[in-house]
């Protein structure tokens, strides 16, 4: 299929090839799409030009996300390479350790907050002002990752609900301001997937059975599921889909209860 046969794409958020942003890229090169990858720092960029270069791509550039010289060099870059960008995609999110596990109220501080926040849901509206005049006239589409503790309560996911809740909000704010310029803006939820961000949390494991005991499909989602519906949402097929956050979790967020039957 080539769904985005000529599209140029950023993607940011690429660790290993575990990462939900490997399954995107590799969904969307496919696709037909140009890829340019960035990497948070010097230990993870051997890794992402390995990666880079089995979806086709010789575009690396650095970016730390919490710092706007990082991400307008980004851009600047870019520009040497394409005359254009149709997409980027922000798979970026980080809370420090000590957030995520214990009662909420107990656990959250004020530099959590703020670390949270800055990194996981401010860096897509620094992405997106970045990225608008590269965008100019291409009828773009930005798409971001949420996570169903935006709007549901669970252990430990503590102050990554409050700034992913923050991250869907500004999805529906920015598709209002680029939707003038005709960019569409969306975020996928996903299931919990096992990457190296989940892989520090604690009993994640039985999270993953926990939820595929109770979604519908019984089951749990793969990074090439979520990459799939990144590949739709940056097509023509989503063209009259903006502001919206697509669920891709084998059901699991319009459950109130599972089945009755004892695995959990
Ligand atoms: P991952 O560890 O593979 O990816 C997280 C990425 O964030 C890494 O590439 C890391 O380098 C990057 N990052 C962190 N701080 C950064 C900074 N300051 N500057 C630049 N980059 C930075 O894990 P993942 O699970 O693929 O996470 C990707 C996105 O998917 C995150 O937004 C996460 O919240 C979301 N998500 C994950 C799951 C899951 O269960 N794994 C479920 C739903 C949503
Ligand atoms: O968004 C995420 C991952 C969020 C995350 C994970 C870490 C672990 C290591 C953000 N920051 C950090 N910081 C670290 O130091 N997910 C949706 C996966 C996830 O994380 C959880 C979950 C799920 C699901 C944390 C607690 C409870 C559930």
């Amino acid at each position: 299929m080539h769904l985005l046969k000529g599209k140029n794409i950023l993607i940011v958020g690429v660790a290993n090839k575990h990462s939900i942003a490997s399954g995107i890229a590799s969904s969307m090169s496919k696709n037909g799409a140009n890829l340019a990858f960035t990497y948070q720092n010097d230990r993870l960029r051997q890794k992402v030009e390995h990666l880079s270069k089995e979806w086709g791509s010789n575009i690396c550039l650095p970016c730390d996300v919490t710092k706007d010289e990082d991400i307008n060099n980004v851009f600047s870059n870019l520009k040497k390479y394409w005359d254009g960008l149709d997409c980027v995609v922000h798979a970026v999110g980080f809370a420090p350790r000590g957030e995520l596990d214990g009662d909420f109220l107990e656990v959250t501080t004020r530099d959590g907050f703020k670390i949270s926040h800055d990194i996981s849901s401010y860096s897509f509206i620094a992405l997106a002002k970045a990225s608008k005049k590269l965008m100019e006239g291409r009828k773009g589409s930005l798409i971001t990752l949420s996570y169903l503790g935006s709007q549901k309560t669970m252990p430990n996911y503590n102050v990554m609900g409050l700034a992913k809740a923050s991250l869907e909000a500004s999805v529906r704010f920015l598709a209002v301001s680029l939707g003038k310029e005709g960019h569409r803006v969306n975020a996928i939820s996903a299931g919990p997937i096992k990457t190296l961000a989940s892989s520090g949390v604690k009993n994640f494991r039985r999270m993953l059975s926990y939820n595929a005991n109770r979604a519908p499909l019984q089951r749990n989602v793969s990074i090439e599921e979520v990459g799939n519906a990144a590949t739709f949402l940056a097509s023509e097929l989503a063209s009259g889909v903006t502001g919206e956050t697509l669920y891709v979790d084998a059901g699991f967020n319009i459950t109130a209860m599972g089945s009755l039957e004892e695995s959990n």
